[in-house]
């Protein structure tokens, strides 16, 4: 769609609105216009400007782990400009201002798309066809009903599966909320565990230190260097409430010297002022093999501290269970099972990164005072991810940079919540959980999930009784385009003998979308109403946002919490599902349990027409991790088995004898290095496909949302980045349109030549929409038509970034 054509589609609209020709008139003679309060239905006390324009108060909830609150500026209850709210004090952190992204501000293009899904409908054509029939709203929550007890009835309750959904994560009292707790009341549904996002990372967590851990970004103002492996703030935390204005304040204040280590020359890098080292994906672990051999050789570790704090690193704290030898000092220096001494020659020819320069890095990180080391989750998102996360957990260990000022656990932290607790979605009664990522399994091949072949990738029950049978897909759009592997998902949700009904709820006419059984539209977050917190992943700083409508909701939009109480009516369920409260009194609820501890706070008739209500700051304590446990181990034991760092892993040794790994598939229970079949490593594969391509999150759209916004594209354009040696090969230029392909598939994008990207690397964000032309072309770009669906070993998880292929030009 080009621009001029969205614009029209918007003026369309306009022109509907019935007040609109006569307040432009009078505001062209240069009448004052006071605003009926019916042109702005849905929205309180809207605070007058001049020109008759309004200030509504909204937030931005996508998944980019950030949460903007955003001023709406509405006239004739259109939405004219999106600008930031109000600062206090911007050079206090804390009271700055949350300046909402180029995606924030473009929301209004969302709002006003052509593909907005307008009335609910149901399919008529094949499945996947797209072609749909609009029915009443009274039609669709029966007949969603009618589904439930239908597969209730024939196949029990874990053939209901509510999908991963991350479009609208912000949404407290609607969206997700909503739907599981219509499911529990109505008798449970499949649970999953874990994400799209931070599995691997998650879960090897779990093996190294017990949980997640990690630092605020604001100890760097007490570090003096800063390596950070993968992690790209410019572009995955980017608005003044994400961690990025964290970590350059803190940077401003210590001047502490960046590393980054990446593939790709990053925005980070430039915004940071950082190093650039280069690595081949996938072989962090075999560079934090090199840096260990140095800091071993040069005698660079405090050993009996290491000693004190972990267990594995040298045979005196290996557990009996394990073989002798079975240290990650034996696995260094070549006295382990693969008898290989891993020197910094040994790494460099694995990662790519000169022998010389890991020698250098080694030495720096011993001899910082307090160096803050930090791993975004692009590293992790790889068929050997885990064992990525857990060697570069290792390195603040051996190198004492951890538990203290300034530094940090090797994991990018999340944030500490403001507090804002969520509509209630009682209890689930089916305990049976699967990972994330097996739901295309569960679908096709429901009785290869058992314990034994999948592990942790099943918690609850030792296998699933049946298949999914039918799926809740909302403000997803994981159901096609952003699971790995699309011929291969396509395939499954198209045969109705598998699943066989299909739920959407969207904004949007996503490839998603165009599967469903069922549509159904929800209204966008600029015409809904919330109290929602400052999401997972602002960082050290929190806050509290109120909305309310910044317009009345278009065509026949509705909130998921009122699509789900009349859904619970069919079901006979609406008094147990509202307790008597609209959406809106829910808010007020919730609210007012905040303001029982923050006694401080306004009455929900002011607050709820503020915006941003309130910000704040996570304390000291909560800001170091490990801190504790550095300060008194007896006292503060981590929650692992032996209560210590485990670098040797009993627990992982017990799940890897019980697995069945195929192939290139490995779970050491040392950080070791594990080659991955779809990389440079690979020399058979490589004949065919010689690049490495992964994908990253472009700071252009969050995963597929604001994909299709035209004007978006225009100012950072989907284009896969190549390098110059690799583009002469090829005959290849900026700009030329090529053809990425392997055996799974073909994308057609343009090319960006650069230097900004390792040779034999090809890089491209994730998140456009998946369209087939009539050769089987993918040419809207799609990554996923690319990626490839295979489990990783522990965590059953993604492995989105760990890619095979050639380019040429189209
Ligand atoms: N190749 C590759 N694939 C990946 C990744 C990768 O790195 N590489 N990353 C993965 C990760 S980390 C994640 S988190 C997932 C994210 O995948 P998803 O959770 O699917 O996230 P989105 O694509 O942002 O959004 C889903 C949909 O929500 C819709 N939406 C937005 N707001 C609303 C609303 O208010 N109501 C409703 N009903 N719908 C709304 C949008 O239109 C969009 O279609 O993708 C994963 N896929
Ligand atoms: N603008 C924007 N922001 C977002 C999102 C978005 O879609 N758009 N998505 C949000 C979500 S849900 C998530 S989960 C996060 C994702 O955050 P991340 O997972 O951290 O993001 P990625 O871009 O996948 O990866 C980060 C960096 O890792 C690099 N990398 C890839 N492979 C390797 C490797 O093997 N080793 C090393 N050292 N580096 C590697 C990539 O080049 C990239 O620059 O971002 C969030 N923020
Ligand atoms: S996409 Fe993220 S950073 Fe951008 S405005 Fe929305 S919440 Fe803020
Ligand atoms: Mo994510």
């Amino acid at each position: 769609m080009k621009i001029k054509e969205m614009l029209k589609a918007s003026v369309s609209r306009r022109d509907a609105l019935t007040v609109s020709a006569k307040l432009s008139a009078a505001i062209a003679l240069g009448n004052t216009i006071s605003l009926p309060f019916s042109t702005t239905a849905g929205a309180s006390s809207p605070q007058k400007i001049p020109s008759a324009e309004i200030v509504q108060h909204s937030a931005c909830l996508v998944n980019c782990g950030s949460r903007c609150p955003l001023k709406v500026i509405v006239k004739d209850d259109r939405i004219v400009r999106i600008e930031p709210e109000d600062v206090k004090n911007d050079s206090i952190f804390g009271e700055h201002q949350i300046r909402p992204c180029l995606r924030g501000r473009s929301s209004r293009w969302r709002v006003y798309s052509p593909d907005r899904i307008k009335y609910p409908m149901k399919r008529v054509g094949k499945r996947g066809e797209g072609k749909f029939k609009r029915i009443s709203w009274d039609e669709a929550t029966a007949l969603v009903a009618a589904e439930l007890n239908r597969v209730t009835e024939t196949y029990g309750r874990e053939a209901i599966y509510y999908n991963y959904s991350t479009g609208a994560i912000g949404h407290n009292t609607q969206g997700t909320h909503a739907w599981e707790r219509l499911l529990n009341l109505s008798g449970g549904y499949l649970n999953f565990h874990n994400s799209y996002s931070d599995a691997q990372i998650n879960v090897a967590s779990e093996f190294s230190y017990g949980k997640y851990e990690g630092s605020h970004f604001t100890q760097i103002a007490h570090s003096d260097l800063v390596v950070l492996f993968g992690l790209n703030l410019s572009e995955t935390r980017m608005s003044g409430g994400g961690q990025v204005e964290e970590l350059r304040r803190a940077i401003d204040k210590s001047k502490a010297r960046v590393i980054i280590i990446d593939p790709r020359y990053t925005d980070s890098i430039v915004t940071e002022n950082a190093e650039w080292l280069p690595i081949r994906p996938t072989t962090d672990a075999a560079l934090v093999a090199g840096i260990a051999y140095t800091l071993i050789t040069e005698n660079l570790i405090d050993e009996s501290q290491v000693n004190k704090y972990c267990v594995g690193y040298d045979r005196s704290t290996l557990p009996d269970t394990a073989p002798v030898n079975a240290s990650y000092k034996d696995y260094v220096m070549g006295t382990g099972e693969d008898g290989i001494v891993k020197t910094a020659e040994w790494s460099a020819d694995i990662c790519g990164i000169p022998a010389s320069r890991i020698r250098q890095l080694a030495r720096e990180l011993s001899a910082a005072n307090a160096c803050y080391i930090c791993q975004g989750w692009g590293p992790q998102r790889h068929a050997n991810g885990e064992q990525t996360v857990r060697a570069i957990q290792l390195l603040p260990i051996l190198t004492g940079h951890f538990g203290l000022q300034g530094t940090n656990s090797g994991n990018w932290p999340y944030g500490t919540p403001y507090g804002v607790p969520a509509l209630p979605t009682g209890v689930n009664p089916v305990k049976t959980s699967i990972s994330f990522y097996l739901w295309t399994d569960a679908i096709k091949n429901p009785e290869k999930i058992t314990s034994q072949t999948m592990g942790i990738g099943l918690k609850g029950a030792e296998q699933l009784k049946t298949g999914i049978k039918l799926i809740i897909n909302q403000a997803s759009n994981v159901l096609l385009n952003q699971h790995s592997e699309i011929s291969r998902t396509r395939k499954i949700i198209s045969d109705e003998a598998l699943c066989e009904t299909i739920i959407v709820i969207e904004n949007h006419m996503t490839p998603s979308a165009k599967y469903a059984d069922i549509l159904l539209p929800e209204t966008s977050y600029l015409e809904a109403e919330d109290l929602i917190d400052s999401s997972y992943a602002v960082g050290s700083h929190n806050y509290m946002i109120a909305f309310q409508k910044s317009i009345t909701p278009m065509w026949e939009v509705r909130s998921t919490y009122d699509i789900c109480a009349d859904i619970a009516e069919h079901l006979g369920l609406r008094d147990e599902y509202t307790e008597g409260r609209t959406q809106g009194q829910w808010a007020e609820m919730l609210y007012e349990q905040v303001r029982e501890k923050r006694s401080y706070l306004p009455e929900w008739s002011k607050a709820k027409n503020m915006g941003l209500i309130d910000q704040g700051i996570a304390t000291e304590e909560q800001s170091i991790a490990f801190a504790d446990f550095r300060a008194d181990l007896e006292a503060n034991p981590l929650s692992t088995p032996s209560g210590k760092f485990e670098i040797y892993s009993q627990s992982l040794a017990d799940l890897a004898k019980n697995l069945p790994l195929q192939g290139y598939e490995r779970i050491p229970a040392v950080p070791e290095f594990c080659v991955v079949q779809e990389s440079h490593l690979n020399k058979e594969l490589t004949v065919k496909y010689p690049l490495q391509l992964t994908g990253f999150h472009t700071k252009g759209h969050t995963h597929s949302t604001y994909t299709n916004v035209p004007m978006l594209r225009e100012a950072v354009p989907d284009e896969v980045w190549i390098n110059q040696l690799d583009a002469n090969e090829r005959k290849l230029m900026s700009g030329d349109l090529v053809h990425i392909f392997n055996d799974r598939g073909v994308i057609e994008v343009p090319c960006k030549v650069t230097n900004r990207i390792l040779p034999g690397v090809v890089a491209m964000p994730q998140g456009a929409w998946t369209q087939l032309d009539s050769n089987g072309v993918d040419i809207g770009g799609c990554l996923n038509t690319l990626t490839k669906y295979q489990p990783s070993p522990l965590a059953k998880a993604n492995p989105h970034h760990t890619n095979l292929v050639e380019i040429k030009r189209a």
